[in-house]
């Protein structure tokens, strides 16, 4: 049993900036990372949550990341922003780009956000749930390095791929979802390895397409799509319009780019916002009503929303004001801070 340590809300904020910084990252960078993987931790979403910090340093060290770069906006089409991060991580790129996300959503009902040149390790709900937040629906995607192998296949030719979707709610929080389409997020088998625990049969097969549950083999082979050939679908969408759609890389690529340098995915990122208001007008309130019956048929019945396990995750956080690490982790971060 792995010992847990409680870091207050603050403490975990203020030790990922002294960490982010320490290792190089600008004020800027640091605090629109730290505040992502604080809110992952807070959350309860521990594959992409304070552990994250590991591997922010270990990419900085690379050399390969910008950790000082200055994103540049551009208003490229009326329903398209385009943020060049400038080898940089994603998130900061994010925050400049989403303001003029959600003015052209206003004005032409629909637009996109390409995020050219980034870094990219980061949980995708916490972008589109702040878009839903803003009163717009919202997805957004990703690619990674290619370690997942299409159905029917054992190689690997997709990353990860998260797929993201928010829809804003009258009352309280947004409908979200936030899944990786492999059968699991990467980050999910590393933690497992860190713990020292086998993963279940059917996430990975070996480098010979053997299914394994060895977390060292599962690595080393090709992970597996989510839902068999719709997942497989799924994720080829993704490498196409957050690859090439937008003039950036495919997970096989990022992993070529990357050189066995060890850092982390290099690529694009793109998300759209949808207006409600744009598409029926005055009568979207009545129709946002009608949403919340899909959204009760579904708890009536004793299933769950996604993200409903997050929120309620979120709310013990905030009300006990900490949040729960490993020890051995904790300790981990902290050597971070030594010269
Ligand atoms: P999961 O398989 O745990 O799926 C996560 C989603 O499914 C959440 O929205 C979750 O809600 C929901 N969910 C889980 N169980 C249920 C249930 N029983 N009923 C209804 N909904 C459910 O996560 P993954 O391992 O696929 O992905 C985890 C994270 O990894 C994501 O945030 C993703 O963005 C991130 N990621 C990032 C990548 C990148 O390149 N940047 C690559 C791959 C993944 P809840 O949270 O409430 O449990
Ligand atoms: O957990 O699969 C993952 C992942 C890839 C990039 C960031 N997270």
């Amino acid at each position: 049993m792995t010992d847990t340590a409680s870091l207050r809300l603050d403490e975990a904020y203020d030790l990922s900036v002294a960490v982010l910084t320490t290792s190089g990252f600008s004020a800027d960078h640091a605090r629109a990372i730290a505040k992502v993987i604080c809110a992952g931790q807070r959350d309860e979403c521990y594959s992409h949550g304070l552990y994250r910090l590991l591997g922010c340093v270990r990419t900085i060290k690379t050399g390969k990341v910008n950790g000082i770069a200055v994103p540049e906006v551009f208003d490229h089409a009326p329903g398209i922003v385009r943020v060049d991060a400038k080898g940089g991580y994603s998130l900061l790129a994010f925050e400049l780009g989403r303001g003029m996300l959600i003015d052209k959503a206003r004005k032409s009902g629909i637009a996109a956000l390409a995020i050219n040149h980034c870094y990219h390790f980061s949980a995708l709900w916490p972008e589109v749930e702040a878009l839903a937040d803003d009163g717009v629906v919202a997805m957004a995607m990703t690619p990674s390095h290619n370690w997942v192998a299409p159905f029917g296949g054992s190689k690997p030719v997709f990353g990860t791929n998260p797929l993201a979707f928010a829809w804003p709610r009258p009352d309280g929080h947004p409908f979200v979802f936030d899944f990786a389409t492999s059968t699991v997020a990467r980050g999910e088998i590393e933690l497992h390895r860190r713990a020292g625990k086998p993963i279940p049969l059917g996430w990975a097969v070996d480098a010979d397409g053997t299914p394994t549950n060895d977390t060292d083999k599962a690595l080393a082979g090709a992970m597996t799509v989510f839902g068999g050939h719709k997942g497989s679908a799924l994720s080829t969408m993704i490498e196409l319009m957050a690859g090439p759609l937008i003039g950036d890389l495919s997970s096989i690529e990022s992993n070529a780019y990357d050189n066995g340098a060890g850092a982390a995915p290099y690529h694009g990122e793109l998300l759209l916002a949808f207006d409600p208001t744009a598409f029926t007008g005055a009568d979207a309130r009545q129709h946002a009503q009608r949403a919340e019956l899909i959204f009760d048929a579904i708890i009536d019945q004793g299933a769950r929303l996604p993200s409903q396990r997050r929120y309620a995750a979120r709310a013990r956080s905030l009300s006990a004001g900490t949040v729960q690490i490993p020890a051995t982790l904790l300790a981990e971060i902290r050597d971070l801070l030594k010269p």
